[in-house]
């Protein structure tokens, strides 16, 4: 044993199991010993990791800000905010909402936070957060920024989001030369912010790679089995959403063979699992839903840009496994029911706000780990998977904005 404070004379032990005890003593202290190093490493690991993370936080506000107006926007030269846009957008809120109830009862089954031996950080109790409806009034609230200004500097995720919304519908209302002007304004602006974000994204694996040693330094090896357990239930989520809600809907809404019209978006599907991006794969989606799923140009060019902006259903889904995820590590117990309201809604918001390019899902996280209170290096554990999750989760967004045509075609035409 070379640190043995415990180290008495021999002779005083009278039982193996005493000496036992002594050594299982001595090895906690050693560990103890050992985990305030990692800490301290810990301490740096994450000041680094943490600067990568500043930068997705950095680039958060003004990427949803240009994609959300881009995306609404672009509705400008269609038929405007008519029928079609209710029932449009009532097809996005439903779809995604399934879909991050499907990821919370996933998650809230497999547990995956606590199926590996990580150490928690703050291990609480479960308690029951404010009554349910103070949750939703908050959450109301948070959507209706007194100063909108103000919110970007906070920043106050929920009211940009719902902000920029109405800022976007009141511009399509206003119309002509003054709508023609934001939306290029929009435009150039998601443009500049995309490049800057896709380079950010090149800092990834460095930051990974201080952000993961800090987690395994703090929360021991563990980490990583529960690691597994996660993308386990974000995978399992995402096919029950694609391979069972979205043929359901396909099926009985828009009476469609969802077999059929998979074969026919697999183009597009293919194209979005390995780009990662739904803007990216946008006009491979809109040609295979019109020429090989026999949707009118109508419907798709309508559908389509403003669902690969605000429609994200593997997203949402995403959000809301991730920062559940995250909770279960941190507190060592699953976040209470009225939490995961939050999560769920915040998912929603956070999905409408993620821009269609790689890693966007990550980028929105930092928006509901606030909302909960999760601390954002929390993250970092996730970002080495996010690539390969991305991919997955970037197929069910297309897949679900390509189910969205054939169904608003099918209300339009009843
Ligand atoms: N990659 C995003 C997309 O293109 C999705 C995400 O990052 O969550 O849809």
């Amino acid at each position: 044993r070379t640190v043995d404070p415990l180290s008495r004379d021999e002779t005083t032990f009278r039982t193996i199991d005493e000496l036992a005890k002594t050594d299982a003593a001595a090895a906690k202290i050693y560990y103890q010993h050992g985990q305030s190093t990692a800490k301290r490493w810990g301490g740096w690991f994450k000041k680094i990791g943490g600067l990568f993370l500043r930068m997705l936080q950095m680039v958060a506000v003004p990427l949803i800000i240009t994609s959300l107006l881009t995306g609404i926007l672009g509705l400008g030269g269609a038929n405007g905010v008519g029928r079609m846009f209710r029932r449009t957008l009532l097809y996005y809120v439903c779809t995604s909402m399934l879909a991050i109830i499907t990821g919370l009862l996933v998650v809230n089954i497999i547990r995956p936070g606590l199926a590996g031996d990580a150490v928690p950080v703050a291990p609480t109790e479960a308690h029951e957060a404010t009554s349910l409806g103070e949750i939703l009034f908050q959450q109301l609230e948070a959507m209706i920024p007194s100063n909108p200004l103000g919110a970007l500097t906070e920043p106050n995720f929920l009211s940009i989001i719902a902000f920029t919304i109405a800022f976007g519908l009141f511009t399509l209302s206003v119309g002509g030369e003054t709508s023609r002007r934001i939306e290029a304004a929009a435009k150039a602006g998601f443009e500049v912010m995309m490049a800057m974000t896709t380079a950010i994204i090149k800092l990834a694996p460095i930051g990974v790679l201080f952000l993961i040693a800090y987690v395994t330094a703090t929360q021991g090896p563990g980490v990583f089995k529960s690691l597994g357990w996660y993308v386990l239930a974000v995978t399992i989520a995402l096919a029950i959403h694609a391979c069972i809600t979205l043929p359901l809907i396909l099926k009985f809404v828009a009476k469609r063979s969802p077999i059929q019209y998979a074969k026919a978006m697999s183009p597009a599907l293919l194209t979005a699992f390995s780009s990662a991006s739904s803007n990216g794969t946008l006009p491979l989606t809109m040609s295979s839903v019109e020429n090989r799923a026999g949707v009118s140009n109508k419907t798709g060019s309508f559908v389509l840009p403003l669902g690969a902006t605000i429609n994200m259903d593997g997203t949402a889904l995403y959000e809301a496994v991730a920062v559940l995820f995250i909770a279960q590590l941190h507190f060592g117990h699953n976040l209470p029911l009225t939490q995961q309201i939050i999560v769920a809604m915040t998912a929603l918001l956070a999905s409408v706000g993620a821009a269609g390019i790689p890693h966007a899902g990550l980028v929105m996280m930092v928006i509901i780990l606030h909302a909960v209170g999760l601390p954002v290096e929390m993250q970092g554990i996730i970002l080495a998977v996010d690539r390969v999750l991305d991919m997955a989760r970037t197929s069910v967004n297309v897949w679900s904005d390509s189910c969205g045509c054939a169904v608003v075609e099918r209300l339009e035409n009843a």
